[in-house]
Order: C-alpha cells, then sequence, then structure tokens
C-alpha cells in the first residue's frame, strides 16, 4: 500500500498514477477511518474476517480479458464516486488498483494497491476505484452477510444518508 494525493489533473486517463508527490501517512488513513494490511497468506485474511464477522466473499477479476467488451464501462462505474451502507473489505489477489477515498477537507487521497494487500473502507466513506494502466485486478471481496455493494453515487440526497451522516459526525469525532 502506498497512498498519496491526488493530482487532479483531468487530461490525464484517471489510470494513470495522477501522483501529485506529496505522500499520505498510514495515520492519516486511519483517521478518516481507513485501515489497510499487507497479508502474504489468506490465513491472515480468513482470521480478520472472523474477527470483524464476515460470513460472505467473492472473487472478482476486473481486466479486459475477464470482462470483454464492457470493461471499459465497468472501470468508468467503479469511477463514480460512491459510498456504502456497509464497510468495503478488498483483498488484492493479484494485479494491481486504486483506490481513491476523500481526504476530511473533501480531496482525494489515492491508495495504491498491489497484491497482498487488504483495504478496509468505513461506510459512508466517498470513493472509487480503478485499475491502472496495466488493466488487470483480481480481488476478493467481503460481506458480512449478503453483498451490500450497491453503490449510492454522491449527490445531494445520499449526503443526507444515514451511513453517510454517521461517518461525517464520526470525522467531526462526535
Ligand atoms: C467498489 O465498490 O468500488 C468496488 O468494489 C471496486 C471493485 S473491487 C476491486
Ligand atoms: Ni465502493
Amino acid at each position: 500500500m502506498r497512498a498519496y494525493e491526488y493530482d487532479t489533473d483531468d487530461t490525464k486517463d484517471q489510470r494513470e498514477d495522477h501522483d501529485s508527490g506529496v505522500a499520505v501517512s498510514v495515520a492519516e488513513l486511519e483517521r478518516i477511518g481507513v485501515i489497510s494490511h499487507h497479508f502474504s497468506s489468506v490465513d491472515d485474511v480468513n482470521s480478520l474476517a472472523l474477527e470483524r464477522g464476515y460470513k460472505n466473499r467473492d472473487e472478482i477479476t476486473v481486466s479486459p480479458a475477464a470482462l470483454g467488451d464492457v470493461y471499459e464501462t465497468k472501470v468508468k462505474v467503479f469511477f463514480n464516486e460512491h459510498i456504502h451502507e456497509d464497510e468495503e473489505i478488498r483483498y488484492i489477489l493479484d494485479g494491481e488498483g486504486f483506490f481513491d477515498v476523500r481526504s476530511n477537507d473533501d480531496r482525494w487521497l489515492r491508495i495504491r494497491l498491489v497484491k497482498g494487500d487488504l483495504i478496509i473502507l468505513p461506510a459512508g466513506i466517498y470513493h472509487r476505484f480503478t485499475t491502472d494502466n496495466k488493466n488487470y485486478v483480481k480481488a476478493m471481496r467481503l460481506f458480512k452477510e449478503e453483498p451490500k455493494w450497491t453503490p449510492l453515487n454522491r449527490g445531494p440526497e445520499v449526503d443526507e444518508n444515514n451511513f453517510r451522516k454517521s461517518y461525517v459526525q464520526f470525522l467531526a469525532g462526535v
């Protein structure tokens, strides 16, 4: 895992690094509720899943080979800024990708994940995902119960969502 402030150069594809050169620390990510681990064995993922009460999981490959014609569309959909009403845990099985999360003052922080990296995004955090310019990631998605991965795209309505509001309260230290 390596995190940095995203350079908002819209002339570049979302899959480019967009590295502003300003590093973001693990502590800064923890302050916004984002936790990361590096697990070389899936046994460690199993322990974490057990500890946090996760019962379900699936695997997704995001690549032109796996998704064919819909790859480009999928990659754009994942890159729409959204929240979920549950934690999002992702474990990178192969390849690499970027999760962008909003800082507490609404800047984009880019988190680069490679094989063995695991990330926990809290419910209600605005975020987005993209592959990098290698166009290949294989990830495990973990769920507590039923998959609740419906993305709620950012907008005035979602700003009023109860999961969003709880997260905003967490940021404010309430
Ligand atoms: C999400 O919610 O944005 C995703 O699950 C992205 C695909 S998983 C690598
Ligand atoms: Ni998401």
